[in-house]
């Protein structure tokens, strides 16, 4: 038992690593590479697209996914930890709408059409699915009213779309780095390997590491919450 708690501790601890490295390399991407952080229509309103996207819909929608694993909440009443699981996923939520404002507001202003590619349609997919699971999940859950033969027989779908979801949303971020490299990078061009693109390149590296260890942990039926391993 304490041997699989330190194995816990320890995959719990690379997944946060990787994912507090890759906050660390999307703030240096924008701020050392890019044109910085702004509000103001142009090319720095996009660059917060790609940081609130980490932050929000893949780091805290990863740790929001697990947290009913960490055992050393498990004293904590269910009640709590339901609103510690809602509220992270709430957060996440609401910095990915503010990821998709700001895309939208610098493609109206500089006269970029929007919703044109798979990367759009695939992230605006996405996040229509996160908030169905949210008003779901709130709905059958958290709120003291869905009987409890409703509640576990929507509770595999639960599990499996938002794994889904998660794991479609680290997709479709691989697939905007790659886009945006290609887009940006002009003499030296993608292909030529400047900095830049290898940079972020790892960047991509991470948020697979950080996305592969989420899954690992959540999918671990021994390190289930207690009251929930029959689930
Ligand atoms: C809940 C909750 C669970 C499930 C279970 C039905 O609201 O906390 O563990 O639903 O009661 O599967």
């Amino acid at each position: 038992a304490i041997e699989d708690y330190k194995q816990f501790v320890f995959a719990f601890l690379a997944a946060v690593s990787f994912g507090l490295i890759s906050i660390i390399f999307v703030l240096t991407w924008v701020l050392h590479y890019r044109e910085g952080l702004a509000w103001d229509g142009g090319a720095a309103e996009f660059n917060w697209h790609p940081v609130l996207i980490v932050v929000g819909f893949v780091f805290l929608q990863g740790i929001a996914i697990i947290v009913y694993r960490l055992p050393w909440t498990w004293k904590c009443s269910k009640l709590i930890m339901k609103f510690a699981h809602a509220g992270l996923h709430l957060l996440a939520f609401i910095l990915a709408v503010i990821a998709f404002v700001a895309v939208f507001d610098f493609h109206n202003a500089a006269k970029i059409p929007n919703m044109y590619s798979l990367h759009s349609w695939l992230g605006l997919s996405a996040l229509l699915l996160y908030s169905l699971q949210l008003v779901l999940g709130i709905g059958l859950y958290l709120i003291p009213v869905a009987p409890v033969q409703w509640r576990a027989a929507f509770m595999p779908l639960h599990v499996y779309s938002g794994l889904f979801i998660f794991t479609a949303v680290i997709a479709t971020a691989l697939m905007g780095l790659t886009e945006k490299l290609i887009f940006a990078l002009n003499n030296p061009k993608y292909k030529d390997s400047p900095p830049e693109g290898t940079f972020v390149n790892v960047l991509g590296l991470l948020l697979v590491a950080f996305g592969a260890l989420i899954l690992w942990i959540a999918t671990r039926p021994h390190w289930k919450r207690p009251s929930e391993q029959a689930l």
